[in-house]
């Protein structure tokens, strides 16, 4: 025994180094495969977790728009629903807003993002994609330089090292991509609201995005498909998932959405629960050398505002469109223009987002200006009932990104 670590040995190397198999690492893998540029697909989980990892199910228009363009939207086209409309619920009464008929005209599709996930690794995978499931990317070294690599840990747990030319970090919040660059480069912002995020095997029980606000917190109501759909129910910071049982479910989910007055929800056997701390960061580059970043690694928008999968396949777009310029062109300035293009996306889609939880929540202050915030509150709420315009401002923003 010489006591010296031991140094992994290079196994491998692609032009790009893609780092998770999530909507953003596929779109992008799809892309540079079919403009003939050689990339490989890192994935710390087994293919099975990755093609049923439920999360988000509302698609922007725009992300139809570029999937369609590159051929990857057949599924979506098949099982995926249009949606249009979303109801908010107060002591008020409730009103609907027609956002598709509203600002752009722009409606969602509303799909899984297991189902996208899969229909997009099923492409990749056909198309001749290389993908190493079960690896895990712990660091990413001289970034800073032009040939970077990136150190795994492969499913039997040997080190491996992969070289690269670019390093794409697809690898969402806790990665490896944001664990290799300084704290520094990050903005964030806690919210300080948690969600209890819950899937319910139960046909959706409006046709339309259910928004209610209410004294004992925000619960929200989103279809997912004709057999599942998605409820939110506000909750303590600090709430074990299992912390509720589905009877206190649904009765808060009852009470919040005031079935009494709107009419009852069609109830199941709850068959996912998460709690989500709201919480929002941006990294601000998203280009550090030869690692960029690109859907929740680049940043985090708070779920309430349905942006985080949206951001992810436009940047995959953009960066894939960047790399094919340098590395098949030998044209860099796309790459160049890779950050301040997406950052000007994440930005608007995090100040909507934002919006929307001041929105959704009740301030938590104790001190006297709880009862401003409040009024405040109810009168962009009244404002959103009423006026055409702020509801064209609000259609576009919901739908866009
Ligand atoms: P993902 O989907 O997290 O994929 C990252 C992949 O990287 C792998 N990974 C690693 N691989 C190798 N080495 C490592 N060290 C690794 N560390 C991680 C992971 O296993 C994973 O496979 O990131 P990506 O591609 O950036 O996509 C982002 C979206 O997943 C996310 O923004 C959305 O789900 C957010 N979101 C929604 N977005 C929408 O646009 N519309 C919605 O309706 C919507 N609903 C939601 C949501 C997020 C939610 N949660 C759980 C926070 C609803 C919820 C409840």
């Amino acid at each position: 025994m010489t006591g010296r670590q031991t140094i992994p040995a290079v196994t491998d190397s692609a032009d790009v180094v893609i780092l998770g198999a999530g909507p953003a690492g596929l779109t992008l893998g799809n892309l540079l495969l079919a403009a003939g540029i050689d990339c490989v697909v890192l994935e710390r989980a087994d293919r099975r977790h990755v093609q049923t990892r439920a999360r988000a199910g509302f698609l922007a228009a725009h992300t139809v728009r570029v999937l369609d363009r590159h051929g990857l939207s057949d599924g979506l086209h098949r099982r995926g629903l249009p949606h249009g409309t979303c109801e908010f619920r107060t002591d008020g009464g409730r009103f609907r807003l027609d956002y598709g008929a509203l600002g752009l005209g722009e409606r969602h599709t509303v799909y899984p993002q297991q189902d996208l996930v899969t229909d997009l690794l099923t492409h990749y995978l056909a198309a001749g994609g290389r993908i190493r499931f079960e690896t895990e990317a712990l660091t990413v070294d001289d970034a800073a330089g032009a040939r970077p690599t990136v150190t795994v840990r492969d499913p039997e747990g040997r080190p491996g090292r992969w070289r690269a030319r670019y390093v794409a970090g697809c690898d969402g919040r806790h990665g490896a991509a944001r664990r290799s660059l300084p704290a520094a480069a990050r903005h964030q912002r806690d919210h300080g609201v948690s969600w209890l995020g819950l899937l319910a095997e139960a046909p959706p029980s409006l046709d339309a995005v259910g928004y209610a606000l209410h004294e004992r917190g925000f619960a929200g109501h989103m279809a997912r498909t004709p057999e599942v759909t998605r409820y939110y129910l506000q909750c303590e910071r600090g709430t074990a998932p299992d912390a509720w049982s589905e009877e206190r479910i649904w009765d808060e989910l009852g009470l919040r959405m005031r079935t009494a007055e709107h009419g009852p929800l069609h109830q199941g056997r709850i068959i996912q629960r998460s709690v989500i701390d709201l919480q929002s960061d941006v990294m601000e580059t998203l280009r550090h050398g030869s690692l960029l970043l690109a859907g929740d690694a680049a940043s985090l928008p708070a779920p309430a505002a349905a942006k985080g999968a949206n951001l992810a396949v436009l940047e995959a777009e953009l960066l894939a469109e960047a790399l094919i310029d340098d590395l098949a062109h030998g044209d860099p300035a796309a790459l160049d223009r890779y950050s301040p293009r997406c950052l000007a996306h994440i930005w608007r889609a995090q100040e909507f987002s934002h919006w929307m939880i001041q929105l959704l929540h009740a301030p938590y202050a104790s001190d006297g200006e709880a009862l401003f915030h409040e009024s405040l509150r109810r009168s962009r709420i009244e404002s959103l009932r009423t006026s055409r315009a702020h509801q064209e401002w609000f259609a576009e923003n919901y739908v866009g990104i």
